[in-house]
């Protein structure tokens, strides 16, 4: 397991606060106006780890008033000064990366071995990244200004990073924040608002209200944010593009994928199928990115498909703390419904399903990995996001027909393409309707480059320069004086 110290350091953090978490609004804990809570759990045993204030509308209303009310100072606070604060919540994030890393793992059910290695740096990474954009953000963006208050939607598949993508570009750039967290991982989000207390950032920069889809619904709506960054389910994006057609407000929408993992008859066949594993089976495929489709040209299927189902034999599923699992728990009951009512959908539609023969915990919410073939190209197992360690093989014979599959979903949010021909990669990656193609890798991440999607996997990029353009302005759109018609 992990560091016993790690794991009993992290339960001390729960004990110490009761394991009862308020709201962080103002730079304060309040709870909830009529104190209602839910329940955060373990879904690998169950356990129950907090109570949790959910947030009512009349909350949300605290928080962007809180909100509001921080901007001009923190918007007129010179960006080197800014920066400050971000430098200073990086050195915390890791300072406590290994609390935040077993808290992540308890909370979600990802593998601690991830956690600890891949979700805590990038976090760290990140406001580091975003640190130095503060300090060059004037000499970089001349006549530009924050757009005001942020309010911002978050899942619970990466709950810390995508706290991180959405907090650390917002306020860099001088806006302050509300954020919800994913009802289902709340902790790492309370962890980080005692962060901020930490490092003194000014009350009201950046606030947290925990709750469900009502709680992010009335972040939504609410009159005074000046803009909504979504990530989460390709419906509530749908849902929220409607409710703010009407407004002022500046949406950036992460919604889901189904992206193809392409392997030519010249690649590697063994890296692929390292590739392979960590494109679906990293985070349990709870990742908008996950390489959910394997477009495998015919003249290897056989051979690649027979090397991969020897390879998720070897996998290790169980207690997500175990350093030397692969794959931990699914996140709540209901994902795991969803992703077994799914499987047994494209079984019904003729998929012939090969699951792992790794022997599953008696107890806890696992489900094993899983590869569906025989599907046609219109069918649930082609087209709809899983969201789970469920792998769907498709063959090709040609490039065009390889671009044809590739793009032939809703979706576009990733690909990876596979082959030692460096020229049969460069000319299909264009050709493929994704935000992100990577060629012989796969879920590779950087502070430094843009993220986001095409079509139904939603618009506007996370990271890098595009990333913190989403949260400012031209000056000029308020600022430009009125001229006289006539
Ligand atoms: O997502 P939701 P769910 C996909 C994935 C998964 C499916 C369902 O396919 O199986 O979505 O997951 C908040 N207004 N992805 O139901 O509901 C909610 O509280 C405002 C892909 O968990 O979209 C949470 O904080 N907010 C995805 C966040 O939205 C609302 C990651 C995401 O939850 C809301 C997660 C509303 N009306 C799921 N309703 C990705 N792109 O990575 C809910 N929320």
């Amino acid at each position: 397991g992990p560091a016993p110290e790690d794991a009993r350091e992290a339960h001390a953090w729960l004990d110490a606060h009761d394991r009862r978490f308020d709201l962080f609004i103002d730079g304060q804990w309040q709870p909830a106006t009529d104190d209602t809570r839910f329940d955060s759990h373990d879904p690998a045993s169950g356990e129950t780890l907090a109570s949790i204030a959910s947030a009512s509308a009349a909350d949300v209303d605290r928080a962007v008033a809180a909100a509001r009310k921080a901007f001009p100072a923190w918007r007129d606070t010179p960006g080197h000064m800014r920066a400050r604060y971000l430098y200073a919540l990086a050195r915390q994030i890791q300072k406590h990366a290994r609390r935040l890393a077993v808290l992540e793992t308890l909370d979600n059910g990802k593998p601690i071995r991830e956690t600890r290695d891949i979700d805590i740096p990038l976090v760290a990474r990140h406001f580091y990244h975003h640190a130095g954009w503060a300090q060059i953000l004037a000499s970089e963006f001349p006549d530009h200004e924050p757009l005001g208050v942020a309010g911002q939607v978050i899942p619970w598949n990466f709950p810390l990073l995508m706290l991180a993508w959405k907090i650390a570009p917002a306020i860099a750039a001088g806006n302050t924040v509300v954020l919800k967290p994913a009802e289902f991982t709340s902790l790492t989000a309370l962890a980080f608002a005692e962060l901020c207390r930490n490092v003194g950032l000014p009350d009201g920069v950046v606030n947290i209200v925990t709750g469900a889809g009502e709680t992010g619904a009335a972040l939504v709506a609410h009159p005074d944010v000046d803009k909504i960054a979504f990530t989460g389910s390709t419906e509530v994006g749908r849902e929220i593009r409607r409710q703010t057609a009407d407004s002022a407000k500046r949406l950036t929408l992460e919604l889901g994928g189904k992206s193809p993992f392409i392997v030519f008859d010249d690649a590697d066949l063994d890296s692929a199928v390292e590739g392979i594993v960590d494109g679906i089976w990293f985070n349990q495929g709870e990742v908008c990115c996950a390489g959910s489709r394997l477009l495998v040209h015919e003249a290897v299927s056989e051979r690649l498909l027979a090397k991969l189902r020897r390879r998720m034999n070897t996998l290790r599923i169980g207690n997500p703390l175990d350093k030397a699992i692969d794959i931990g728990a699914i996140v709540a009951p209901v994902q795991l419904e969803r992703i077994r009512g799914l499987v047994d959908q494209a079984v019904a539609e003729g998929a012939t399903c090969h699951q792992a023969e790794c022997p599953l915990p008696e107890t806890g919410l696992f489900y094993p990995p899983t590869l569906l073939t025989d599907v046609g190209p219109a069918s649930t197992a082609a087209q709809t996001e899983i969201f789970g360690p469920v792998l769907t093989a498709m063959t090709f014979r040609t490039p065009d027909e390889a671009v044809m599959l590739a793009n032939n979903t809703a979706y576009g949010l990733a690909a990876s393409v596979w082959s030692e021909n460096i020229n049969v990669a460069l000319e299909l990656a264009p050709r493929i309707q994704a935000g992100v193609v990577w060629i012989n890798t796969t879920n590779r991440f950087d502070a430094a480059c843009g993220f986001g999607g095409y079509r139904e996997s939603g618009y506007g990029r996370e990271g890098g320069r595009e990333g913190l353009a989403a949260y400012l302005r031209p000056a000029w759109e308020q600022r430009l004086p009125m001229l006289p018609l006539d």
